[in-house]
């Protein structure tokens, strides 16, 4: 039995920020991903410090909620923070960054608005473009990165700002067939390919997205993925 668990629903998004790590990390973890057992788990999570929904991390009898904070929690289990003081900072800010990012492409989960293609294009020139210039240009700001054989965004291996953003990445380009429009992006583009390849990250894929498309764990799910796939005006390319 494994010590870590991951509750979250059978979807890649906010989970995968989580299980990146893990697979990377090598180490066992448990997921569970139906509903009444999820919902036992937040229940029993109150008797405890309460928490409001999933991704729950439980590792022993440790639970937290809010993606970033249990993010932090397995970062700093398996070395995968910068080390430098200020590069911690901005790694945080960097995985805020990637939630807001979340928020934004599902208008908050899609609890109040669905998208429409006109809606789509202004957020996809506008607010969203300028999110990956955000992420293309910290990309550029790592000085190792000028001579390396593959790129990150602090140092010369992967923190859990890389997971975090090719979580967003995997939606765009896999999910939607964002392909030239993240192209855009040539840092980002070239991250996303090294990111894609890792075994680690090739390992959960295998898993979620096999080579029956139709077999595919969803990327964000409901009706809010189907309005966004509507919206799109660029064809799918995978
Ligand atoms: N800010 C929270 C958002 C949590 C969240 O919206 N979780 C979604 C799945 S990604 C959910 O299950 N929401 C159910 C709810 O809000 O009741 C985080 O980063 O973890």
């Amino acid at each position: 039995m494994s010590d870590i668990t991951i509750y979250y629903w059978p979807i890649r998004f906010r989970g995968n920020f989580l299980k990146y790590i893990l697979e990377e990390a090598g180490h066992k973890y448990a997921t569970v991903s139906t509903y009444p057992e999820i919902k036992k788990a937040l229940d029993d999570a109150k008797d405890g410090y309460p928490v409001f929904a999933v991704p729950l991390l439980k590792v022993g009898s440790f639970r937290c909620s809010q993606m970033p904070a249990a993010v932090l929690h397995l970062a700093k289990m398996f070395h995968m923070e910068p080390s430098d003081g200020n590069d911690k900072t901005l790694a945080l800010m960097m995985l805020l960054n990637c939630n807001d990012i979340l928020d934004s492409i599902t208008m908050n989960g899609g609890h109040y608005m669905m998208w429409t293609p006109e809606k789509w294009k202004t957020f996809q020139d506008g607010r969203l473009a300028k999110w990956l210039g955000v992420l293309d240009t910290a990309l550029g700001k790592n000085p190792k990165n000028a001579k390396a054989e593959k790129i990150y965004f602090f140092g010369v291996k992967p923190t859990y700002v890389d997971f975090g953003v090719l979580a967003i990445l995997d939606g765009l380009v896999d999910e939607f067939g964002l392909v030239e429009y993240v192209g855009k992006f040539p840092l980002l583009s070239r991250f996303f390919k090294e990111m894609s390849a890792r075994p680690s990250v090739q390992k959960l894929w295998s898993v979620q997205k096999p080579k029956d498309r139709s077999k595919w764990a969803p990327w964000c799910g409901g009706q809010i993925q189907k309005s966004i796939e509507t919206s799109i005006a660029e064809p799918k390319k995978l």
